[in-house]
């Protein structure tokens, strides 16, 4: 069932409620990074975002572009280094749409896209 929902929405890396993976390695984001547009990163909304770092040429972090009313970013996770992994806070109160997002240190060359989903119904 899930199974057949997922194939069906094109989902293959995660599924609704298992928290999705972003991953940077050689100053890259993997999957979403702004100069890989066929790697999508996808979350359906609600889930969380884990960040992991796997690069061993320097520290990163993920921000987004948009920030809410009161000018901080939408999601965020600080800066780490490698073999660490951080939760990207706030990613899960994002509504369905598509969020650029940068990694401060190494800003504007390191960017990507997290595009939301919505439930599959
Ligand atoms: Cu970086």
């Amino acid at each position: 069932m899930a199974a057949a929902l997922l194939a069906a929405a094109g989902h293959s890396a995660h599924a609704t409620g298992v928290p999705a993976v972003l991953t940077a390695a050689a100053y890259t984001y993997a999957p979403g990074d702004t100069d890989t547009p066929g790697l999508e990163l996808h979350v359906f909304q609600g889930s969380q975002l884990v960040f992991v770092n796997a690069d061993p040429l320097g520290a990163h972090a993920v921000t987004s572009e948009d920030t809410d009313t009161r000018g901080y970013p939408l999601f965020n996770a600080d800066a780490i280094n490698m073999g660490l992994a951080a939760d990207v806070s706030g990613v899960s109160a994002l509504a369905p749409g598509r969020y650029p997002f940068y990694c401060y240190v190494h800003a504007p060359s390191m960017t990507g896209v997290l595009v939301v989903d919505p439930l599959p119904v």
